[in-house]
């Protein structure tokens, strides 16, 4: 297979609800829908979903997109691509940059699926044809408003809930959501935004039974991670460490952590997200997947990848009106009896629907390889 063309589409969706999280408060998400075609004419998928602010990991999207037009793109010219496996092999010249990657190398994944007619998930081995998924719900310092927002989500069908905490906002909305809902399978993301003196502090979570305490400490902080695995109850998982199988596989010898948030994109494409996956699964390490507010597109993709067994916690994949009034596909994701539907044609198994795409593109390039 050759890539021939490749249509890059910068968009902007308006959210439905800002997003609040240490880093401030997103009210439109940018991305980029890439279109890559064939030699034989068929098309494929993929998004850039760089936040973009540099505060999450180091990329930000004009960085990404930076990276994918000046240096990767180049790199597909004339290839012969044998299998999707092959893209993050040439690309491993560019050093770091996982979304920069992702984006190209799974709409790579897609148009071969597409070419041959299956699913992704034909890829992937077994999987389910419904995920149950959670929510991850931003920093609301009103504890009411937090109560009524969670259990809306609640009555929707969320089976899992996913509170973001900062320092000075972290036990009160916990024990508040606990109290409330005793049942709910509760964990917290702090995105970073503790460090090792704040360890005794943290062990005070414990109380709440939470599933799991996501990236309390630096992005490249195993030491502290597993200083606080060794001293706490509740599982420690990692999403901004782990943008590599190297990272996980140094987390996992130093004991850094129980569990990862997987996202597709952090960690360079499927490819990668493979091996890491079978290294979880192999290992005892509870692997699900993460999210970064992504279209449609990105979202038919993590689903397909959620739907593999290894994936037994529920995702942070909401149904698309969760995020934005309109989306870029033709039919956007809807939650039914707490679940969502697996796409099933072949690719990533979801169309574009050129009008929305068009009332939403900012800009746009092509590029003839
Ligand atoms: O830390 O998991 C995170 C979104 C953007 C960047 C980082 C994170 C998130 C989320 C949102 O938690 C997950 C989603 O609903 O897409
Ligand atoms: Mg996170």
């Amino acid at each position: 297979m050759k890539i021939k063309q490749i249509d890059w589409y910068d968009i902007r969706l308006p959210l439905v609800v800002p997003f609040q999280t240490r880093y401030g408060t997103l009210f439109d998400k940018a991305c980029a829908i890439l279109v890559v075609t064939d030699e034989l004419g068929h098309t494929g998928l993929g998004e850039l979903v760089t936040l973009e602010s540099p505060y999450y990991i180091q990329e930000t999207f004009e960085t990404s997109r930076m990276i994918a037009k000046t240096w990767l793109i180049p790199m597909l010219k004339n290839r012969d691509i044998g299998h999707p496996d092959d893209i993050s092999t040439f690309f491993r010249e560019v050093k770091g940059n996982p979304m920069a990657k992702s984006c190209l190398e799974t709409a790579i994944w897609d148009v071969y699926g597409r070419r041959h007619g299956q699913p992704l998930t034909d890829y992937f081995g077994d999987t389910t044809s419904h995920v149950s998924v959670g929510v991850s719900v931003g920093i609301e310092p009103d504890l009411d408003i937090l109560e009524t927002t969670v259990r809306e989500y609640l009555q929707e069908g969320y089976s899992r809930v996913k509170l973001k905490i900062k320092p000075g906002y972290d036990v009160a909305p916990v024990a508040r959501i606990r109290r409330v809902f005793p049942e709910l399978e509760l964990m917290v993301d702090a995105n970073s935004a503790y460090t090792e003196v704040d360890i005794p502090h943290l062990l005070s979570l414990d109380a709440f039974d939470l599933a799991m305490i996501e990236q309390p400490f630096g992005a490249t902080d195993y030491l502290t991670h597993r200083e606080l695995q060794r001293q706490m109850t509740t599982c420690v998982c990692l999403d901004e460490n782990i943008q590599s199988l190297t990272d996980i596989e140094l987390a996992y010898e130093l004991k850094s952590c129980q569990s990862i948030n997987l996202k597709i994109p952090r960690v360079g494409g499927i490819t990668e997200a493979l091996a890491i996956t079978r290294f979880c699964e192999q290992r005892e390490i509870l692997v699900w997947m993460g999210g970064m507010y992504e279209s449609g597109v990105g979202r038919a993709l993590n689903l397909q990848f959620a739907s593999q067994k290894a994936f037994t916690f529920p995702g942070d994949i909401s149904q698309s009106s969760r995020y934005f009034h309109e989306d870029v596909i033709e039919s956007p994701f809807k939650l039914e009896d707490g679940k969502i539907t697996v796409p099933t044609e072949s690719g990533i198994g979801v169309d574009i629907d050129e009008e929305m795409v068009a009332k939403y593109c900012v800009e746009k390039e092509t590029f003839y390889l």
